[in-house]
């Protein structure tokens, strides 16, 4: 339930646990760790965020480059804790863009007094679990100096999409013009005009950023390893009307959002897409495009599970491409021949139609050969080089475990979590990890998150966990750690939920395949919203089974 009346509980002076510096060091200040710090407060302990960036807002601190835009509507894209700040705040595109979602936490963190507990430009490089004294201590870089902070409590606020995937090409240091990484925007708007500039990687932040790149540059040239496929998200001013109708009844809203595997609430149809005619198929298929955005996928209702009624929703879209693309050569190197919805579905309203402009050339990495080198003055694929002189890489990240893996975290007896995780990630619920007492995760491995309205997923995690800390704290206690068998157990449950989609079965950031080396485990758990959420509660229905309190 939301609680309107917590615009400012005072954050307490002194730690409810003696010997620490704070009860609970917190790492980032998105939206995680944003409400985190909040529900910390409301629970009586003292709270420190650490923050490597010089503001809040995490994904949307980061993510500055042009174009960059929320891929869920903002109505759902947004906090339900406080019913006052859902009805006050008016959002004024369907879609928000980067700097209308970056103001939204900014404002969040001045309605809820947060920035007094929040400690900017500084990383968190390490933390080490002491299992005599049961603290945890971390080591924090802040303008060149480290500095420990011992707790009682770790909370790891660091969002899934957080470790940038910068792919090492030989002669790079030689380049000579300026590079960007999306996930790295620089603060200062990037001026390409008059630049011949080039992208490398078509995921959805490269998909969003290349129209607007287009249209600045002399010349972009997209270089594209795998085609994607989008939908149009047909975005536009938000209608006063539909707001107002949400407004009325906001939480019926967020209680149906959450019925949803994806816990938001768009049309669905749970019937087969073989069940239906040729005609009846169609026409359903242009509504959905019609429709838009992610919600595409619900066209059908086993588009993800049965390998025909997918190929007859991709046949759709590759006709739309054609249709769209006016050079026949380069609609069909845009078309995509693998599972629609295996890589997350990308959405933007004019991203093919960018295609048929005369100042655009698309590379294509898999019949024109790989990315060779860089020279001082471009980058050469197949024996042939394309000038730059800027370079733009959309190439992702190394998603869900490496924004964990980046601090170097060491539990019992020494054991770090990348050791323990070498293997793929191993967490009870996605919350906690054994090994790691007091450590808690915030959209972990093993949770919905990515595969979620991740705000929904922040909030149900973090109410969670607040429950989680109550309880203990309640019952005179000071240590709580998932078992191993709870946690063995877990770990087969998001295995056998991803065996059961065809979302399993190719390359993603999903999956850990666009970073070589990593191991081929689906790391999110697609069972959805609404079974996720059943585990959770059951195991405090049940007196927090498969965790030890003490
Ligand atoms: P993604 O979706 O991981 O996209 C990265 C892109 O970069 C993708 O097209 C990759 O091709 C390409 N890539 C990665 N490495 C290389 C190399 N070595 N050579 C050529 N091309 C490469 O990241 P995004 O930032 O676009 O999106 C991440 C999520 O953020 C997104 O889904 C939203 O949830 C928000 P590949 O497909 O691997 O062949």
């Amino acid at each position: 339930m939301p609680d309107s009346h917590d615009r400012s509980l005072p954050s307490p002076e002194i730690c409810r646990f003696g010997g620490v510096d704070v009860d609970a060091v917190v790492v980032g200040a998105g939206f995680a760790g944003m409400f985190m710090l909040h529900r910390l407060r409301g629970l009586g302990l003292k709270a420190r965020v650490y923050e490597t960036g010089d503001g809040v807002g995490g994904t949307w601190y980061w993510n500055r480059y042009p174009g960059a835009r929320c891929d869920v509507e903002s109505m759902q894209y947004s906090y339900q804790f406080s019913d006052d700040l859902q009805q006050d705040w008016s959002w004024s595109e369907k879609f928000a863009a980067q700097p209308e979602i970056l103001t939204y936490a900014e404002h969040v963190a001045d309605r809820f007094d947060l920035n007094r507990d929040i400690q900017l430009e500084s990383r968190v490089n390490a933390a080490h679990w002491d299992d005599r004294t049961g603290v945890w201590t971390c080591s924090i870089e802040h303008a060149g100096e480290i500095r420990s902070v011992t707790s009682k409590f770790l909370i790891l606020c660091v969002g899934c999409l957080s470790a940038a995937n910068r792919p090492s090409f030989p002669g790079f240091e030689r380049f000579q013009g300026p590079n960007y990484h999306t996930g790295y925007w620089p603060k200062d708007p990037v001026d390409f005009s008059g630049l011949k500039v080039g992208i490398i990687g078509t995921g959805s932040s490269g998909i969003q950023t290349i129209p607007h790149v287009a249209a600045q540059a002399d010349h972009l040239t997209v270089f594209q390893r795998t085609p994607n496929y989008v939908v149009p998200d047909w975005n536009g001013p938000l209608d006063p009307t539909y707001e107002a109708e949400i407004k009325a009844d906001y939480q019926g809203l967020r209680r149906k959002a959450v019925t949803r595997p994806s816990g938001i609430w768009v049309p669905f149809n749970t019937d087969s897409a073989l069940d239906a005619t040729e005609e009846e198929r169609q026409r359903r298929f242009e509504e959905f495009w019609g429709y838009g955005g992610l919600g595409f996928m619900g066209c059908f209702g086993d588009l993800l599970t049965n390998a025909e009624s997918n190929r007859l929703a991709a046949d759709f879209v590759r006709g739309k491409i054609r249709e769209i693309v006016t050079d026949p050569e380069v609609a069909e190197k845009l078309t995509p021949d693998n599972i629609i919805g295996c890589k997350r579905l990308c959405v933007h309203s004019s991203y093919y139609e960018t295609f048929n402009r005369d100042d655009i050339s698309l590379v294509d990495l898999r019949t024109e050969g790989s990315i060779e080198h860089f020279t001082e003055t471009g980058l050469v694929v197949g024996g042939i080089e394309h000038p730059l002189d800027a370079v733009i890489f959309a190439t992702g990240f190394d998603a869900m475990t490496g924004s964990f893996e980046k601090i170097a975290i060491s539990g019992v007896e020494g054991q770090t979590l990348k050791q323990k995780w070498e293997a793929g990630p191993r967490t009870y619920l996605g919350v906690q990890s054994a090994g790691f007492p007091n450590m808690f995760m915030v959209t972990g491995p093993g949770s919905p998150s990515v595969l979620s309205n991740v705000l929904v997923s922040i909030e149900q995690n973090i109410e969670w966990i607040t429950g989680c800390l109550g309880t203990l704290l309640a019952g005179g206690k000071s240590r709580v750690e998932p078992e191993v068998d709870a946690e063995d157990a877990w770990v087969e449950e998001v295995n056998r939920a991803a065996g059961g989609s065809l979302r399993s079965t190719c390359s993603s950031w999903y999956n850990g395949a666009n970073i070589p080396g990593k191991p081929l485990i689906f790391i999110p758990y697609i069972g959805g919203i609404p079974d996720y959420t059943k585990a959770c509660e059951a195991a405090v229905e049940n007196g927090y089974a498969g965790f030890r309190m003490r």
